[in-house]
């Protein structure tokens, strides 16, 4: 009783009254704050639904910003909760400090055309190709679309890339079939392809696709910022680490094409593609196309090369050998160069992209091959990348190894020396086998 009562006394002997001086000076900060939460509490209760959700935003922002300040919150980009303009600039500037690193770049952009729904498989290829490549370079990438992206697909997109992400949307009439496109006609053609069972035959937009990526993609303002383009999928893998810059070799080596897969083409997607092709051979004369130094070799001719066992049966010269686009590396002045550009309008005229299903693959392909010397195009063999259903592997063990690839060659995916691949052809007919020469 006594104790209790002592450490009563003494406990209250300790309270300390404020003196006037201490209030003096704390009453009017105490006024503020008060007067202050009022205003942020009547404020906020009187804003809309939406206006809560962008000052929640605001606010995660600048807890974000705070927080990279202090270092607590390293390498992180974005908060959880925002699709706000202000966090896409922060993360850009954090971005531009990245991009500052001296690391040595060329003039060359990561690209890819996708659909809003193909999110899951575009951020599976970014991270591929982040972690086996540019994770330490940085290059940019850029997102083309027929319809406006997402907020959820610019943020998702922004936060996987190491570099600068940009988002386009492609004007409806780079998209959409040409003038010259007779619909009544179309509807029939696209009738008979489905009913044949051709690939992607009764798709519309897949025509559209195939036609920007053959004659468009290369115009869209953006790209005028860049010399190379590096062709990016949804869902596909890279599977080694890159023992090099792809751009940098393409630029030092003189390179404006490059590939990984060389396949053969259906040829019912273009029965007249190659008459078109003849007839513009012709009508160039020699002017762009020298056949002296190109592949022309490559993609024509059946000659059995090595222990290929298939014949293919064409109805033409053409032998149906491409490159397989989805995986590509160009420069895009090849692609605005008039040469590149004639070709194409040729081939526009003849009304092939809708009324048959002309791919961008064989008409980059034939180009690439007529119109450059073939030493301009080179096969990636040390890139290891699977776009189903098909994959290519590094055969030597030693570079599975070094670069930690996680694929196996013995499988029955793995494409280059399968019949179906046309890789022996570009060893014999185009610029040879350049494994470990050109690096
Ligand atoms: N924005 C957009 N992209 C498309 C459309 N159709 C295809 N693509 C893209 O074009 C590329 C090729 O299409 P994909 O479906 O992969 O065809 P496949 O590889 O030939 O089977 C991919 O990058 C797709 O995301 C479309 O209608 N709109
Ligand atoms: C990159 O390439 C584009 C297109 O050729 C060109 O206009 C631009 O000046 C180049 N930028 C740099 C930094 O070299
Ligand atoms: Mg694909």
């Amino acid at each position: 009783m006594l104790i209790r009562s002592k450490l009563q006394s003494n406990y209250a002997s300790k309270i300390m009254y404020p003196g006037k001086y201490t209030i003096i000076i704390s009453l009017p900060l105490l006024i503020f704050w008060l007067l202050y939460t009022y205003k942020y509490v009547i404020t906020f209760s009187t804003l809309s639904q939406s206006e809560k959700y962008i000052q929640l935003s605001d606010e995660l922002s600048h807890r974000y910003e705070f927080l990279t300040k202090n270092k607590l919150l390293h390498g992180s980009k974005l908060p959880s909760f925002s699709f706000n303009e202000d966090v896409l600039k922060e993360a850009k500037l954090t971005r531009d400090k990245q991009l500052q690193q001296p690391t040595q770049r060329e003039n060359a952009t990561l690209l890819m055309l996708v659909r809003n729904w193909e999110l899951s498989g575009a951020l599976r290829s970014m991270r591929s190709l982040e972690d086996r490549f540019n994770a330490q370079y940085h290059y940019d990438w850029i997102f083309m679309n027929d319809v406006p992206f997402t907020p959820e697909f610019i943020e998702a997109t922004t936060s996987m890339a190491s570099g600068n992400a940009y988002h386009m949307l492609i004007p409806t009439e780079d998209w959409d079939c040409p003038e010259n496109i007779d619909s009544d006609f179309l509807k029939e053609r696209i009738d008979i392809m489905s009913e044949a069972g051709i690939l992607y035959g009764q798709s519309k937009s897949y025509r559209n696709m195939c036609h920007f990526n053959s004659g468009y993609f290369f115009r869209q303002e953006i790209l005028n910022n860049y010399d190379y383009y590096f062709r990016v999928e949804p869902g596909v893998e890279y599977f080694c680490d890159f023992p090099y810059d792809p751009f940098q070799v393409m630029h030092s080596k003189n390179k404006k094409y490059g590939f990984v897969i060389s396949l053969r083409e259906y040829e019912q997607t273009i029965p007249t593609l190659w008459e078109s092709v003849e007839e513009y051979i012709d009508i160039d004369d020699g002017e762009t196309i020298d056949m002296s130094n190109n592949a022309y070799d490559f993609i024509t001719g059946d000659d059995i090369v090595g222990n290929d066992r298939a014949i293919y049966v064409t109805s033409n010269d053409y032998n149906m050998c491409h490159f397989w686009t989805n995986f590509e590396i160009g420069d895009l002045n090849f692609f605005r160069s008039d040469a590149y550009l004639q070709f194409f309008n040729h081939l526009d005229a003849k009304g092939g992209f809708y009324y048959e299903r002309w791919g961008d693959a064989p008409v980059h392909s034939i180009a690439a091959s007529l119109l450059l010397n073939k030493d301009e195009i080179i096969h990636f063999d040390e890139i290891g990348y699977h776009h189903a259903p098909y994959f290519t592997c590094p055969t030597s063990y030693n570079l599975i190894l070094n670069q930690r690839c996680l694929c196996d060659p013995a499988s029955s995916q793995n494409i280059p020396l399968q019949t179906l691949s046309c890789l022996r052809r570009w060893w014999k007919y185009g610029s040879g086998k350049t494994f470990m020469n050109e690096i």
